[in-house]
């Protein structure tokens, strides 16, 4: 429907900053899903990149597109990541992680020379917090560290996929935390990722360059 349209127009457009010899930050979702697709046409066309997936499922769509892949054992910085957002603030700090990928999404999009964000308009908020932050933690303890985590003002839920625990790709679960307004994400953040149990947080502070965000009209690029 209408929002996939939009999430199409944004992705794509995101390819129009990848340049021959690029190492390319794969990001997650729905909305990059468009970029890897439009990305694996530009490769087929002799375009010559390489890219680092932010999580298995990416991976996938980049072996399906033919999209050659590298790692971190050959590259530690890429030139540009393109990654999807849940939500985006007017200083461009966002959640993510609703797709359970926010480790190695901020592990690809930190060690980039520039982040661009694509999404749909809806994903464009006035303060973080509606969307319930994912908070990726240790399996052992997370009892103990949800507790800490609700003594913050937070509803903490334990994300299931199918009846059973969700657990990611790098073996932790993910607690979906319902703070429900954030006023200060670099505050919050920073509480959370000192506590013990702990692992990342879905709030990436002060990491995008650029955002692509597509709406009923058009396709807006906004740089920070
Ligand atoms: O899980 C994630 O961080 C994804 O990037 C997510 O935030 C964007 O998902 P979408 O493009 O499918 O809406």
């Amino acid at each position: 429907e209408q929002v996939n349209l939009f999430k199409k127009a944004a992705g794509e457009k995101a390819v129009e900053y990848i340049k021959d010899g690029m190492i390319i930050g794969l990001g997650s979702g729905s909305t990059v899903y468009w970029t890897l697709k439009k990305l694996g046409e530009l490769v087929e066309e002799g375009l010559n990149v390489k890219g680092i997936p932010s999580s298995l499922r990416t991976e996938g769509w980049a072996k399906e597109f033919k999209i050659p892949l590298t790692d971190f054992s050959e590259v530690q910085t890429l030139d540009i990541a393109i990654d999807g957002a849940d939500e985006i603030d007017p200083d461009f700090n966002l959640t993510k992680g609703g797709g359970g990928s926010l480790v190695r999404e901020k592990m690809v999009d930190a060690h980039s020379k520039k982040l661009i964000i694509v999404a749909d308009e809806s994903k464009m908020v006035s303060q973080l917090g509606e969307f319930p932050l994912p908070v990726e933690v240790l399996p052992f303890g997370w009892e103990v560290t949800a507790k800490k985590i609700e003594a913050l003002g937070a509803k903490p839920v334990l994300r299931e996929r199918e009846d059973s625990i969700f657990i990611s790709n790098n073996g932790n679960y993910i607690l979906d935390c319902h703070f429900h307004t954030i006023a200060d994400p670099k505050k919050l953040h920073h509480e959370l990722k000192q506590m013990l149990g702990v692992v990342e947080t879905g709030l990436f502070i002060d990491m995008t360059d650029t955002i692509i965000i597509a709406g009923q009209n058009e396709v807006k690029v906004i740089d920070h």
